[in-house]
């Protein structure tokens, strides 16, 4: 440790190697980032058709089209709405409740949970709703957020008018190896009326209904539809990240930057590209 305080370069190197083990060096974090915004594309400045756009390049009709059956929530199409991210929603600077529309609420909460600002994050490849504030517009997920452990993440909560089922969100920015083997992950929590806890689970590329080699949009940093497992319509869900790897992977860069703005460590991020849903 006195030799780490000494040399904060050096130490960093040897601290990542010991308790990481890790197959990602420093090094090899910064420039996956350094990446990111390098291949950065704007690919349209109103992004609501972005997705579309991209699968009908790719033909990766399977999850995505409007009219054609998915793969993995067959029965009737009738009633599927599907919403993609776009800035134009946003309104007053992303305070408060945001109307996705179709009757979908958006709400951003903080790291400790307070209200916060919903954005559109155009930072890297994968553009996305996300919560200003910490690392990135990404929904950011922290070890040691100023100066103190709060292992806790930002979150978006969506909210649905009428109860929904075969919900799919879709995730952007989300690293399949990045951090941990099983990469930047995150989880999903889903509420009845009441707010009562009925059901939840993991976002990861793991987890893609594509699964974990198919990105859904050509060049894309991670982005994956990703089926949430429901046995009842529910009125809400908050997605978060969670630490690399489901929480088993340690955090890149706590030592190696001053963490006090909360911008350094790296983590699990990701951002919220698009939902699909049926309601009753
Ligand atoms: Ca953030
Ligand atoms: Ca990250
Ligand atoms: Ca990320």
């Amino acid at each position: 440790m006195k030799k780490f305080l000494l040399a904060p370069f050096l130490g960093t190197l040897l601290f990542l190697s010991f308790i990481a083990c890790s197959e990602d060096t420093p090094t090899e974090e910064m420039s996956t980032e350094s990446d990111e915004e390098v291949v950065e594309e704007t690919n349209s400045e109103d992004t609501s058709d972005d997705q579309n756009s991209d699968s009908d390049e790719t033909n990766n009709d399977d999850s995505n089209n409007d009219d054609s059956e998915d793969t993995d929530t067959d029965e009737t199409n009738a009633s599927t709405i599907e919403l993609t991210a776009s800035p134009n929603i946003l309104t007053n600077n992303g305070e408060g409740l945001q109307d996705w529309g179709n009757g979908v609420s958006l709400r951003a909460l903080k790291i400790d949970g307070s209200a916060g600002q919903l954005v559109y994050d155009t930072e890297f490849r994968d553009e996305g709703f996300g919560v200003a504030g910490a690392r990135w517009d990404q929904i950011d997920y922290y070890v040691m957020y100023q100066g103190q452990e709060v292992n806790a993440s930002e979150k978006i909560e969506i909210i649905f008018e009428d109860p929904a089922s075969d919900i799919v969100v879709t995730v952007g920015m989300m690293g399949a190896n990045e951090g941990h083997p099983d990469g930047e992950t995150g989880k999903w929590t889903a509420f009845d009326q009441n707010r009562n806890e009925v059901a939840q689970g993991e976002f990861g590329a793991n987890e893609s209904t594509l699964g974990k080699e198919v990105k859904l949009v050509d060049n894309s940093y991670g982005t994956y539809p990703i089926a949430l497992d429901l046995s009842t319509p529910v009125y809400s869900i908050t997605i978060e990240a969670t630490g690399f790897g489901y929480g088993e992977g340690s955090p890149k860069n706590v030592n190696s930057y001053n963490n006090e703005s909360g911008n350094k460590e790296n983590n699990s991020d990701f951002n919220l590209v698009g939902i699909s849903f049926k309601t009753e």
